[in-house]
C-alpha cells in the first residue's frame, strides 16, 4: 500500500505588508508547520528551519539559480533587467565569474581599503556624537556606505545617491508584482539611467573595483560585454545591503541598553555585535530557488521546477540550531554559521567590505559614546526582500 501525504499549507502572503514589518510569528508558524510548506497564493514551496534551508543553499545542483532568485522563473517569464552573472547563474557558468569577483573582492584587496574607510568612519562618529540626537538610518547608515563604497569602486560623486533608489528596485523585483515593486518601478528609471551609464569602462576611476573587473576582461577572463554586468552587481547588490545592515545593528543596540555596555566596554566586539545583529534581524530574509529535479526535504516530495522560497531570517531565529536562546540578541553568542550573507556558492562576495564598514563605524561609535538609546519610535522601511528601517532615532550620551 502507498501512503500518500499532502505538503502542509500555508495560506499566509509572506509579502504582506503585515509579515514584511513583522515576520517573526510567521517564521515561528512556518518552521512548525514541516521542513517545507506550499504558499498556494503564489504556487511556491516555502522552507524556514535552518537545517533545510542551508542544506537547499548548499545543494546548487538540485536548488538552481539560474531561472532567478526571486518569484520570477527565467524559464517562463522575461526578466526585468539582464540576469546578473553572479547570482542567477549556476555552476559551470556562474564558477567564471564568480573566480573573477574572488580576486576583485578578495579578502586581503578590502583590509588594505582599512586606511581608506577609517577616517570617513571616524569623522561621521564624532560629528554625530556631538549632535547627540540623530537618525541611526538617515544620518548613519544611509550616509557612511555611500561615502565610502563608491569610490572603492571608483564612482564619481555626483549621481551616486542613486544606488539607493536602485538597490531598493533590485531586491523588490526578487518578490512579486506588488504595490512595493509598482511603486520602486515608477520612480526608479532615472537611478537605471545613472547605473546603467556607470558600468562602462569611462564611466569608472583607472583605479578600483570597478576598473578591476574591466582589467579581466582585458586578460581575456570575461568578455567585454559581461564586464558591465559584473560591474552591475557590485552596485546591485554594494549598498541597500550594508545600509539594511548597519541600521538593523544600530535598531538592536539601542533595544538592548546592556548589549551597548558591553560593545562600549570592549569595542573589539564590534564584528560580532554586526553578524549577530545579521542573525538576530537579517536585512536580506528571504532568497528563492528552483528544482532543477523532483526532491524530498524531509519525507516531502518536491517536484522538479518547483519556485522554493527560502526564509533566511527564520532560519537564523530557528531554536533547533540555536537552542533556547535563538530569538534574543546577544553580542557574546557565537553567531557563526547564520545564514544572513547565505551559504554555498552564492555566499556574499561582498561581506568583506561589508565587515570591513560595520567595523569601523560601530568600532568608532562604540568608543565615544557610554549609552546609546532610543530617542522616539522606528519607522519600517518596506521591501519584497529587506527587513529595515526608514528611521531609527537615537540619543547618545558621550
Ligand atoms: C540585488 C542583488 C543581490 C545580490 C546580487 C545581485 C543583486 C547581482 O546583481 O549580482
Amino acid at each position: 500500500m502507498t501512503i500518500t501525504r499532502t505538503t502542509p499549507v500555508l495560506d499566509d502572503d509572506p509579502f504582506d505588508t503585515s509579515v514584511l514589518t513583522a515576520p517573526y510569528a510567521f517564521h515561528r508558524r512556518l518552521r512548525r508547520t514541516g521542513p517545507v510548506v506550499l504558499l498556494p497564493r503564489y504556487g511556491v514551496y516555502a522552507m524556514g528551519r535552518y537545517a533545510d534551508v542551508r542544506a537547499a543553499l548548499t545543494d546548487e545542483e538540485t536548488f538552481v539559480s539560474g531561472r532567478g532568485a526571486g518569484l520570477t522563473d527565467f524559464a517562463r517569464e522575461k526578466p526585468w533587467r539582464p540576469p546578473s552573472l553572479l547570482l542567477e547563474t549556476d555552476p559551470p557558468d556562474h564558477t567564471v565569474f564568480r573566480t573573477v569577483m574572488n580576486r576583485v573582492i578578495a579578502p586581503r584587496t578590502v583590509r588594505a581599503l582599512r586606511a581608506a574607510f577609517e577616517p570617513e568612519a571616524e569623522r561621521l562618529a564624532g560629528e554625530l556624537v556631538a549632535r547627540g540626537r540623530f537618525d541611526a538610518v538617515t544620518d548613519l547608515a544611509e550616509v557612511y556606505p555611500l561615502r565610502v563604497f563608491p569610490d572603492a569602486v571608483g564612482l564619481p560623486q555626483e549621481g551616486r545617491e542613486h544606488l539607493l533608489a536602485y538597490g531598493a528596485l533590485a531586491f523588490n523585483a526578487f518578490g512579486p508584482h506588488n504595490s512595493l515593486l509598482a511603486a520602486a518601478l515608477a520612480t526608479a528609471a532615472p537611478a537605471q539611467e545613472w547605473v546603467a551609464a556607470h558600468c562602462a569602462r569611462e564611466a569608472l576611476a583607472p583605479e578600483g573595483w570597478g576598473a578591476d573587473i574591466w582589467a579581466a576582461a582585458d586578460r581575456g577572463e570575461i568578455t567585454t560585454e559581461q564586464a558591465p554586468l559584473l560591474v552591475r552587481s557590485l552596485l546591485s547588490a554594494g549598498v541597500d545591503t550594508t545600509v539594511y545592515g548597519l541600521g538593523n545593528t544600530l535598531y538592536a543596540l539601542a533595544r538592548h541598553p546592556e548589549q551597548w555596555a558591553a560593545l562600549h566596554a570592549d569595542p573589539r566586539l564590534a564584528r560580532f555585535a554586526f553578524d549577530e545583529a545579521l542573525r538576530w534581524e537579517s536585512p536580506v530574509q528571504t532568497f528563492f530557488r528552483t528544482t532543477s529535479r523532483d526532491t524530498m526535504v524531509g519525507d516531502e516530495p518536491v517536484p522538479g521546477g518547483s519556485k522554493v522560497l527560502l526564509f533566511l531570517g527564520s532560519a537564523n531565529r530557528d531554536s533547533r540550531h540555536w537552542g533556547d536562546s535563538a530569538e534574543t540578541f546577544d553580542i557574546r553568542r557565537s553567531a557563526g554559521g547564520h545564514v544572513a550573507f547565505g551559504m554555498g556558492v552564492h555566499q556574499c562576495v561582498g561581506q568583506p567590505i561589508a565587515r570591513l564598514e560595520a567595523e569601523l563605524v560601530l568600532g568608532a561609535l562604540a568608543r565615544r559614546v557610554s549609552r546609546l538609546e532610543l530617542d522616539g519610535p522606528p519607522v519600517p522601511k518596506l521591501n519584497n526582500t529587506l527587513k529595515g528601517w526608514a528611521s531609527v532615532p537615537i540619543r547618545v550620551t558621550p
